[in-house]
């Protein structure tokens, strides 16, 4: 890493974790939503009973958007009122058929979680990959938004990573015909629906601790993606770590794994632990990891087309080392999380599950107070 890059700084794009103080962010908007169609990379079920039933195909009710909206709006208010400047992707009509030289499909999906598609890492943002061809254009909502910053300040890095095909080629369809038994057999193979020959990643499969990067090989993320990640980061002196949760069958996104509180406390999923030995690089520096409490619903009792876990209660997001925001139902993890000293603030949103995210995955964290530091091993 060079001097400048771990100096404090006042670029306009700064965030070396997920928990420095926060400066401004990006919240995500229901408007325009989509059902998530069927396609290699995913294939959306109904819950509570309804699996057999088709899924339903084009825009989202409107009283699911405004829901969400209205709860979204809530996060805004409380981001202003910490004084946290916030911004709102363009609106885009997801409805539309995308039709490449590789793949089609017949619409698109949401803007609701930003954090799915961009990542600060320092003063440079990275648009990832992504990996299901519903999300291939989701960087557009926020370009706009990069633009700007891009504009105002010099200093500002902004990469988008290789697209990838989204080809037939790319996916391994069988994964989804495997029987529970045969994937718990397969666990240690970390092999999911997506082959490892192009370059993949979501951006909320990567967690951010100053100079290191931890990211999860999951459904949306291969080895491939996580070496362009390695590659690409380490002239500044930024180390990607491959990690592991062979228990979650069907991972994709970390945030509601693994999620770092602040320096020295990680909040872990209880029913996902870390592959045994990669826990070294975090005990060894001293991290605590303490488990998440069993979420307020089960995963039945989660929102009838939402494609998440009930583990979306441990998608917080922290205003600051000593202040993270929570879901108002989450009343064991409020506790938990008073007793390991940190304010807690809550808001409703529920109504935001229905898309796949909860706070954390709802936002893109633009600016935090703080540099890189060495914060493990
Ligand atoms: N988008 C986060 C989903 C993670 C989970 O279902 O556990």
């Amino acid at each position: 890493m060079t001097l400048l890059d771990s100096m404090p700084t006042d670029c306009v794009v700064s965030a070396w974790n997920e928990w420095d103080r926060l400066r401004e962010m990006v919240v995500g908007t229901a408007v325009g939503a989509n059902y998530e169609p069927t396609e290699p990379g995913s294939r959306p079920q109904r819950r509570g009973g309804r699996e057999g039933n088709p899924f339903p195909t084009g825009p989202k009710p409107q009283h699911v958007i405004d829901q969400a909206n209205e709860e979204l709006q809530g996060l805004v208010q409380l981001l202003q009122d910490w004084d946290v400047v916030v911004r709102r992707p363009s609106p885009v009509d997801f409805s539309t058929q995308l039709v490449s030289p590789d793949f089609s499909v017949e619409n698109q999906y949401c803007a609701v979680c930003p954090r799915d598609v961009l990542i600060t890492v320092g003063s440079e943002i990275i648009e990832a990959p992504m990996s299901r061809r519903a999300r291939f254009f989701e960087y557009l909502p926020y370009r706009d938004i990069v633009r700007g910053y891009w504009k105002q300040d010099q200093n500002v890095r902004w990469t988008a990573a290789p697209k990838p095909s989204m080809h037939d080629r790319m996916y391994r369809q069988e994964f989804w015909e495997w029987p529970l038994v045969e994937r718990h057999k397969r666990m240690h193979d970390f092999e999911f629906c997506v082959t490892q020959e192009e370059v993949l990643f979501d951006a909320a499969d990567a967690s951010r601790f100053g100079n290191d990067i931890i990211i999860q090989e999951s459904m949306t993320t291969n080895r491939a993606g996580i070496e362009w990640l390695r590659r690409h980061l380490q002239d500044r002196g930024i180390r990607v770590h491959a990690v592991h949760f062979p228990l979650d069958l069907f991972p994709s996104h970390i945030d509601c794994t693994f999620v770092p509180l602040r320096p020295g406390l990680i909040l872990t999923n209880p029913e996902r632990p870390i592959l045994e030995g990669e826990d070294k690089l975090f005990l060894d520096s001293g991290w605590k990891l303490v488990d998440a409490p069993q979420p307020s619903l089960t995963n039945d009792q989660m929102p009838e087309f939402c494609q998440s876990s009930k583990w979306l209660s441990m998608n917080v997001l922290s205003l600051s080392p000593d202040v993270v925001i929570c879901e108002e139902n989450e009343h064991e993890l409020h506790e938990l999380l008073s007793r390991e000293g940190l304010e807690v603030l809550t808001i409703p949103f529920r109504g935001v599950y229905e898309f796949g995210g909860s706070l954390h995955c709802a936002t893109w964290d633009v600016r935090r107070e703080g540099k890189g530091e060495d914060l493990l091993g």
